[in-house]
């Protein structure tokens, strides 16, 4: 049976952070989809298109990862792929509550589908997209916070 797992999430845009879940979770699943969500309550940076671009040349080394699009509700689109499992990272306290609420209700809509939490890598433990977003948008230094053509498009967007 192959192992797959879905990695769900807004990417905007996608960092350090996020691949090095993606890394990790490559090596225990035989195959992972990082499932883009546009999530109407925020208000993204990048479009859609624009962050499936950038996951896809910051993932083009790992041959087990594809990535997708998605709308609606997590839980449909997992089983719409027959996925046996959800991929969340997790980096302080503050993670942990948000994480179970979301991990409780999914469970109650669909319990055959398992959800694993990676803790953060240290030294990404304060990343978040957000941050980046702040830190860019004043013109410092975000390469060694995500891959090179994230912060050219990100330079781009704060031009
Ligand atoms: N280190 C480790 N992990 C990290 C780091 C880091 N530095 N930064 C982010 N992550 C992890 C996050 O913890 C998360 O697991 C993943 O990477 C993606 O992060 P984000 O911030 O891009 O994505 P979120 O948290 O905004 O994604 C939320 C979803 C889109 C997954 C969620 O809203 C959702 O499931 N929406 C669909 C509707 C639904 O089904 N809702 C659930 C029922 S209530």
């Amino acid at each position: 049976m192959t192992r797959l797992a879905i990695c769900p999430g807004s990417f905007d845009p996608i960092t350090y952070g996020h691949l090095d879940i993606i890394q990790r979770g490559s090596k225990v699943f035989d195959h992972i989809i990082v499932a883009v969500f546009n999530n109407q309550s925020k208000s993204p940076l990048f479009d859609v298109e624009e962050r499936l671009h950038l996951i896809k040349e910051s993932t083009k080394d790992i041959p087990n990862v594809s990535v997708d699009s998605c709308s609606g509700l997590l839980m449909d689109y997992a089983k719409s792929k027959n996925a046996q499992a959800i991929i969340r990272g997790l980096r302080a306290v503050s993670d942990f509550e948000y994480e179970m609420q979301i991990t409780s209700m999914n469970r109650k809509l669909n319990e055959d589908i398992e959800t694993f939490f990676m803790m953060t890598n240290n030294q990404y433990s304060f990343l978040s997209s957000s941050t980046v977003k702040e830190v860019a948008k004043y013109r410092a230094s975000v390469s060694d916070l995500v891959p090179p053509i994230v912060e050219d498009a990100l330079k781009r967007k704060f031009e």
